[in-house]
């Protein structure tokens, strides 16, 4: 990894705020492209962080300052990957379901999702089903996304799905969701209309969700 890249990814684990907000300034500075920034040094430190805590190096107050130092770099980040003066592609409402608290992949599917053009409005974590069904019909979207990154969370997507099918207005949004536990043939079986394992994926799938609505 080149040097710049590599005290990101350290400072992230090390949950060294500072250190990371200034490299990832540098790196832009330097000219490496965001995509690079986000992938090999800051996701590829959060799942370091998660396969230390996996094997009992580190606690959740490790794992919090770890995601609090990723969160301050992608702040930087996030002016250079929206883009100006794009149309609007369509109306997202996103969020962590119920119980979840994790949001740095959320978030991150909403920034790409306004870098794309998007209109976002975001639920913030924890969102219960009847949250969504009222984000729904107080917003309008298009699209809702749901984000799961524990599999205790995850059928709470499914109760989302239900929520929004007893209150009538299942088929006036098309569901995405997405999270590290989240496969291709779990959204089929709850009856979501797609699934994406990553941010950048996230964006094409809502785009061809917003296009065959
Ligand atoms: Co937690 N945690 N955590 N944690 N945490 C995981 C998820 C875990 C896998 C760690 C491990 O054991 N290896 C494990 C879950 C095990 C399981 O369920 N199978 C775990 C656990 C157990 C827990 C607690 C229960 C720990 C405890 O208290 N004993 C607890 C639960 C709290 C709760 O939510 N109720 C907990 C707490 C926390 C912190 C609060 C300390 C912190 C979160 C801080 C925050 O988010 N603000 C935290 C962290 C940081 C993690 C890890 C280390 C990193 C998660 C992350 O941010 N990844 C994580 C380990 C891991 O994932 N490797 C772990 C980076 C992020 C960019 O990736 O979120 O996957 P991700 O998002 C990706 C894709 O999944 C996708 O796009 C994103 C970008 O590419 N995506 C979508 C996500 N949402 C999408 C939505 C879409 C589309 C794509 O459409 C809508």
């Amino acid at each position: 990894m080149e040097t710049t890249l590599q005290l990101i990814y350290d400072g992230i684990i090390e949950g060294d705020q500072p250190a990371v907000s200034e490299n990832v300034r540098k790196a832009l500075d330097e000219g490496t492209p965001p995509a690079t920034i986000l992938n090999q040094a800051m996701i590829a430190a959060m799942k370091e962080v998660g396969s230390r805590f996996e094997q009992g190096d580190f606690y959740v107050p490790e794992m919090l300052i770890a995601a609090r130092a990723m969160q301050h770099g992608l702040a930087i980040l996030k002016p250079v990957l929206k883009q100006a003066d794009i149309k609007s592609t369509g109306k997202a409402v996103i969020g962590t379901v119920k119980g979840d608290l994790h949001d740095i992949g959320k978030n991150l599917v909403g920034m790409m999702l306004e870098g794309a053009g998007f209109e976002v409005v975001d639920l913030g974590t924890d969102v219960s089903p009847s949250g969504f069904v009222d984000a729904v019909r107080k917003h309008e979207p298009d699209v809702v996304g749901l984000s799961a990154l524990l599999t205790t969370t995850m059928p709470n997507m499914k109760m989302t799905i239900e929520a929004l099918e007893e209150a009538g207005i299942r088929d006036r949004v098309k569901v995405m969701i997405g999270g590290a536990p989240i496969t291709e043939g779990y959204a089929l079986q709850i009856g979501a209309d797609g699934y994406s394992p990553d941010a950048s994926r996230a964006v094409t799938l809502a785009t061809t969700l917003v296009h065959s609505k």
